[in-house]
């Protein structure tokens, strides 16, 4: 593979961050800017109505016991004006705070919906945030490790967990919560911490039979040293490594278990798109695969573990109970282009028909990393699907080579990632779209894209693009989540 890319940026998935910063309360009713501060308090003082405003320009001589000597009315200019910056500055602060903290007191506000709930709702298994936000930012999986890491809706921040005292109830427990079915519950292992770890996730063991996150505290220590990796589901298996320089275009054909993960997906009897399985009962597309007459779930049979299109035609496929399109899903400019399949019936994985893993936050790609696209789409630009699963290396291209003037001038948005080459020569092409482009990393499959699209298939200077699988996993969970 030729290196054209420098090192040092790099694609990284920050999942879900906090959006705001909360500080202490602020009382009730409080009125910034006491009756004293008005605006005309200096221009009409009450205990002497013919001092001279601001804007005097002459001042009047006074001889009289109830004038102000001069000296005086300096005291009261001077003192007035630092009350009138002390006001402005208090007024400013309250701004601030109503601005950035819309919740009174310990309240905790749902995401950006402004919404506030108290923190014993704040992942008690009912969602009560307008977005659920309370039930699907409780826990989430970090980095190639798959760590453990429980969020603090007072702090905003995520704490790994510290393996004291856990168990593989409490493993499923936070399975179920990401959306994973408990029966494809893997296992739950301490790994050693990481330096640099301040604060962690601990279990109160005595705290007796209550939810999970009621018997989780903070702390500054972690006995054991080791924190819990959790792996809700065997993903990113496969039976076979890839060769390499191995048609899509320009690609080899796949033997049986290399892509357990790809589907082909039928409307009427005929390939229409690709798809990845992530769970027994989850398939990632592409928005643009379930757009408009294609958005009726019932429309279409989904094939897996099957490398070949005429035997497909001889089997049932499994049939889809609900599709999903990302709900900012823009059919120009193809932002956001993921949807979700959800199967009638769960699949039996095998060794021809297993998920693969989607990339957890904190989980780094390299420009010019080497990754896999597979599909039955067209082995060249206008031609018809393959009848076999066809795959090719792809390396990915940064994001802003490929948003240069000579490849797609600023088409390419935060919600996509370009793979290929731009010699040309192989790519991705009709019939791809919705399919998986995956990389191996710390042993594991992950699902960096899905097939979106690109100008032709296999041009120079146009390389294929893809959905940025990166900033879609937290919409992925969340739906999971609440349509289990
Ligand atoms: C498509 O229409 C399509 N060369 C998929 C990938 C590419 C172009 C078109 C990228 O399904």
């Amino acid at each position: 593979m030729t290196s054209t890319v420098g090192p040092s940026p790099y694609y990284e998935n920050s999942g879900f961050q906090p959006e705001n910063i909360y500080s202490t309360r602020q009382p009730e009713g409080a009125n910034p800017c006491p009756p004293y501060f008005s605006t005309n308090a200096l221009s009409v003082p009450s205990y002497d109505p013919r001092i001279a405003t601001y804007q005097s320009s002459t001042p009047v001589a006074r001889s009289s016991g109830r004038t102000c000597a001069p000296s005086v009315k300096k005291t009261i200019i001077i003192i007035s004006s630092i009350l009138l910056v002390a006001c402005c500055a208090i007024a400013a602060f309250f701004i601030w705070y109503f601005v950035e903290n819309r919740c009174f007191g310990s309240l905790i506000e749902c995401g950006s919906s402004g919404a506030c709930i108290s923190p014993s709702q704040w992942c008690d298994g009912v969602s009560h945030c307008p977005n659920g936000e309370d039930e699907t930012r409780c826990v989430r999986l970090f980095g190639p490790n798959f760590m453990l890491e429980v969020y603090s809706p007072i702090s905003k921040s995520w704490y790994p967990v510290c393996q004291d005292g856990w168990n593989d109830d409490y493993g499923k427990t936070a399975c179920k919560d990401m959306g994973y079915s408990v029966d494809t519950y893997y296992y739950s292992q301490g790994v050693a911490t990481e330096v640099g770890f301040k604060n962690y996730m601990k279990l109160n063991t005595s705290a007796g039979n209550i939810d999970l996150y009621k018997k989780l505290y903070s702390s500054d220590s972690c006995a054991s040293g080791n924190v819990v990796s959790l792996r809700c589901i065997e993903c990113g298996t496969s039976a076979k490594s890839v060769n390499i320089m191995s048609r899509i275009v320009g690609g080899s054909g796949a033997v049986p278990g290399q892509w357990p993960w790809q589907v082909s997906l039928h409307v009427q009897g005929i390939h229409v798109c690709g798809g990845s399985i992530i769970t027994r009962q989850w398939i990632v597309t592409a928005a643009h695969c379930v757009e408009g007459r294609f958005s009726d779930p019932y429309s279409w049979r989904v094939y897996a573990g099957i490398l070949n299109q005429n035997e497909m035609l001889l089997r049932n496929g499994y049939r889809v109970q609900q599709i999903i399109s990302h709900p900012d899903y823009d059919a120009d400019s193809k932002d956001n282009d993921v949807a979700l399949m959800k199967l009638e019936t769960p699949l039996s994985f095998t060794g021809t028909v297993r998920p693969v893993c989607l990339p957890n936050p904190g989980m780094m790609f390299q420009p010019n990393q080497q990754c896999w696209i597979s599909g039955w789409g067209a082995e060249y630009q206008g031609g018809k699907t393959s009848n076999n699963l066809n795959y090719v290396m792809v390396p990915l291209i940064e994001q802003s080579r490929c948003n240069s003037i000579y490849i797609y001038n600023g088409m390419i948005l935060p919600t996509m990632i370009c793979a290929g080459y731009l010699g040309g020569g192989f790519d991705s092409c009709q019939g791809d779209s919705g399919g998986p482009l995956v990389t191996n990393k710390s042993s594991v499959w992950w699902l960096v894209g899905d097939t979106s699209w690109g100008t032709g298939c296999a041009s120079p200077n146009r390389p294929g693009v893809y959905g940025n699988m990166t900033v879609f996993t937290d919409w992925i969970y969340k739906n999971m989540q609440a349509y289990r």
